[in-house]
């Protein structure tokens, strides 16, 4: 027999919950709301959205450009040093071109008035990759690791606790209270919860570990209520709709970090094809292909073959004998800040009809309740003949 079989509660992905409402005052309504967040002790972002440390996702582009809207770029860590440190130096040289009208939500700017970066690395080779990222001017350091409840994850943070004092370092991914407790107690300054749930990991899929989003996020963010000192924690994968991202918040999450929701975007790393060269390159997805969709672009997984390429990619996982993500399409979805300004208008939007004005408030106030299967049926389009497809995201 196992140690525990858990029969109850089940484990709940995020898109199981509804988030109730709650008096709204009119000035609430009226205000802007205050979306920054720590995402490390000592360390704010002013919007909750950090980009996947992953190869068809965060590269220098994407990283300037959401750090322009607010959000933290996390460069991957699955290619050589030199060349991960070169993306930092490129996002720190980037013009920020911060003018408040175009870009609401305020610039992450470092204290020398350079666009703020972060980078991932691994357990394997961090004490060149460290020195490298910080040379380069990385703001804050991200262990990459599919599970992060580990010796190597340990030497890792303590060697950037004990070597670079001043650069925040998150770790993870985690799933439970051991793991919360582990990372804290090892140093880091905050952690990354979440395994099996990314929209191209097949993890739990192929090997049972994993644990549902919601209830990873609900198990791990009670454990950080209970330290003797606060740690933020990051809500990673899984997350796909604004929806979602309200759910993980609420539960409390205080932030999201996006890997296909920023995929999709015009500034990821990954090429954009038509509908007809997708159609000419795989046939047999004509007539299933949804007929509003004209672009597509590349999203793979850090786990794929594809990811592969680089001898580094493997370390995420510990392993280098079998694929833990596939190598895909998603739907393109045109500029990041014309996508992010959308999504934080519904976030925004569902905070204040909860009652609350920032994360933190959210936290306090929110009333999430587990929505009946047959309740869930009702809150997509339903007894429509026809309609036009709207943005989730
Ligand atoms: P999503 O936003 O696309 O659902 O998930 C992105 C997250 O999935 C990443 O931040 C990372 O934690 C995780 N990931 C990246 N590659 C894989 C894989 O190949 C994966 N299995 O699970």
């Amino acid at each position: 027999m196992a140690r525990e079989v858990v029969l109850q509660p089940l484990a709940y992905s995020l898109s199981e919950f509804t988030l109730d409402t709650a008096y709204t005052a009119r000035e609430l309504s009226k205000s802007q709301a205050d979306l920054s967040v720590a995402v490390a002790r000592g360390f704010k972002i002013n919007i909750p959205f950090l980009s996947a440390a992953m190869q068809a996702v965060t590269g220098p582009e994407l990283a300037a450009e959401l750090a322009r809207c607010g959000g933290l770029g996390v460069i991957y860590c699955s290619q050589p040093i030199l060349s991960e440190a070169e993306m930092v130096r490129r996002v720190k040289a980037a013009p920020p071109n911060a003018d408040n009208y175009s870009y609401p939500f305020k610039t992450l700017l470092d204290a020398q008035g350079r666009l703020v970066v972060g980078a991932a690395i691994n357990t394997k080779d961090y004490a060149e990759r460290v020195p490298a990222l910080a040379e380069a001017g990385v703001d804050i350091l991200f262990v990459d690791s599919s599970h992060g409840n580990t010796d190597y994850q340990k030497e890792t943070i303590q060697f950037v606790k004990q070597n670079y004092p001043l650069v925040p370092i998150v770790g993870g991914n985690i799933i439970n209270s051991d793991g919360v407790n582990n990372l804290i107690g090892w140093g880091a300054d905050g952690v990354k919860v979440g395994m099996g749930i990314g929209s191209i990991c097949i993890t739990t899929d192929v090997k049972a570990t994993g644990k549902g989003q919601a209830s990873a996020v609900m198990e791990c963010s009670a454990t950080r209520d209970k330290l003797p000192e606060w740690a933020p924690v990051i809500a990673d994968g899984g997350i796909g709709t604004a929806r979602e991202m309200c759910i993980a918040l609420a539960i409390g999450a205080d932030a999201i970090m996006l890997g296909k929701y920023f995929a999709r975007l015009e500034e990821a790393p990954g090429n954009k094809i038509s509908r007809d060269d997708f159609l000419r390159m795989y046939p047999a997805t004509n007539g299933k292909l949804d007929p509003s969709i004209e672009y597509l672009k590349e999203y793979w997984g850090e786990g794929s073959l594809r990811a592969r390429i680089h001898q580094e990619a493997q370390y995420r996982y510990g392993q280098n004998e079998f694929a833990e993500g596939v190598d895909g399409y998603t739907e393109y979805a045109g500029p990041l800040k014309e996508n992010l300004s959308r999504t934080l208008a519904k976030i925004i939007k569902s905070m204040h009809d909860a009652g609350a004005n920032s994360i933190s408030e959210l936290h306090e106030k929110a009333i999430v309740r587990l929505a009946s299967a047959r309740s869930m049926n009702e809150v997509g389009v339903h007894d429509l003949i026809s309609y036009k497809k709207v943005s989730l995201s």
